[in-house]
């Protein structure tokens, strides 16, 4: 499959021909969904530059694309990423410039003629926009996790480590459908809940804990990302303060979230919430991002985003207070931007569960 959607690209930036290496800007271009593979598009049409472990997925996924064996032709990726060009007549080539590595730009300059144009999410931004189909295996990734949720209650009670509460919940997201590669999930209780990306550990779960789950999966290669933090037994005052704060911060940015709002505009909702409280400075900025076949793409949510959402954006949300030493509470939700306001994938109440 060929992406017709990056010819305005070529019309309007003049570059003759884009050269994509990161995993999920060749699956958007091309449809192949191996790794380690590159490919070089031009608005005639593109050519995938792979190896033997792929070459037949490749004629599979990628029927449209001219198949070239990197180490039949130079020996090196970018040998023959200079060799087509050189075939092909092109003389200016768009290169995503967070992907290239030193070492891999100075081969290819040492072995083409063609300009080398350093380029920025180009691919990133047409993606964050989604076609129905995508939307679909986004939505199924999000009923999966929700689904895995539900499971991983049940296993939650005194005694049981992160560790096994989160090799459950990733297995509980491949029995209900996902692809075979749940993505790090953290899984944390108690005072390491305040450690935004803490990773699961021996630790037993006791009473009173908070325990945060963040997880997602792939669904077709498309991403689900959900948080949601309960309590085991009763909730003390205080975590209920916490818990309740957060949601109304939740529920404050989900109420702007929609077509022609800037990203900055979700955080400074997020925050009214707080903003005249003790907690204020427990909160952290980054508060949701684009997702799709990666995890955390364009647009971001942040104070001063610029961005501007469109319909049909999927984006996180993920309002959180971090109390160090004590204990945090996220709750993420994934929705799709529309017109007049957004769809939630994620159909798990916002209220506080106590197991
Ligand atoms: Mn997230």
């Amino acid at each position: 499959m060929f992406n017709e959607r990056l010819i305005p690209w070529f019309r309007q930036s003049k570059i003759e021909a884009l050269f994509l290496k990161k995993d999920p800007n060749v699956r958007w271009a091309s449809g192949f969904k191996g790794k380690d593979s590159c490919v070089l598009m031009t608005p005639d049409g593109g050519f995938l530059i792979t190896d033997p472990r792929y070459t037949e997925q490749a004629e599979l996924e990628a029927p449209d694309f001219t198949l070239v064996n990197w180490r039949a032709v130079g020996g090196t990726m970018m040998k023959a990423l200079a060799h087509v060009c050189k075939e092909q007549n092109i003389k200016s080539i768009g290169f995503e410039s967070d992907a290239l590595s030193f070492g891999e730009y100075s081969q290819l300059k040492a072995e083409t003629d063609a300009e080398l144009i350093p380029t920025e999410n180009v691919v990133e931004n047409l993606r964050s926009i989604k076609t129905p189909e995508e939307i679909e295996d986004l939505r199924a990734a999000c009923e999966i996790s929700c689904r895995a949720f539900y499971r991983i209650l049940d296993d939650i009670r005194v005694g049981v480590t992160e560790k096994e509460l989160a090799a459950k919940l990733s297995s509980y997201m491949v029995f209900e459908g996902a692809d075979t590669k749940p993505y790090g999930n953290i899984l944390i209780s108690g005072p390491n809940t305040s450690l935004l990306h803490g990773i699961p550990s021996e630790r037993a779960v006791q009473y009173g804990d908070f325990v945060l789950m963040d997880y997602g999966c792939q669904f077709n290669g498309y991403m689900s990302d959900m948080t949601r933090t309960v309590v085991v037994g009763k909730a003390s005052e205080k975590q209920r303060e916490v818990y309740d704060l957060v949601k109304r911060m939740l529920e404050d940015s989900l109420a702007v979230m929609k077509a022609g709002t800037k990203c900055k505009d979700v955080y400074e909702a997020s925050v009214q919430a707080i903003k005249d409280t003790p907690y204020y400075p427990y909160h952290y900025n980054g508060l949701g991002h684009g997702i799709g076949l990666f995890v955390h793409e364009v647009p971001f949510i942040r104070p001063g985003a610029a961005a501007v959402y469109e319909e049909n954006v999927v984006t996180t949300i993920e309002p959180g207070l971090y109390i160090p030493g004590w204990g945090g509470v996220r709750i993420e939700d994934q929705v799709i931007i529309k017109d007049g306001g957004n769809e939630n994938l994620i159909r798990v109440s916002h209220d506080l569960i106590e197991l």
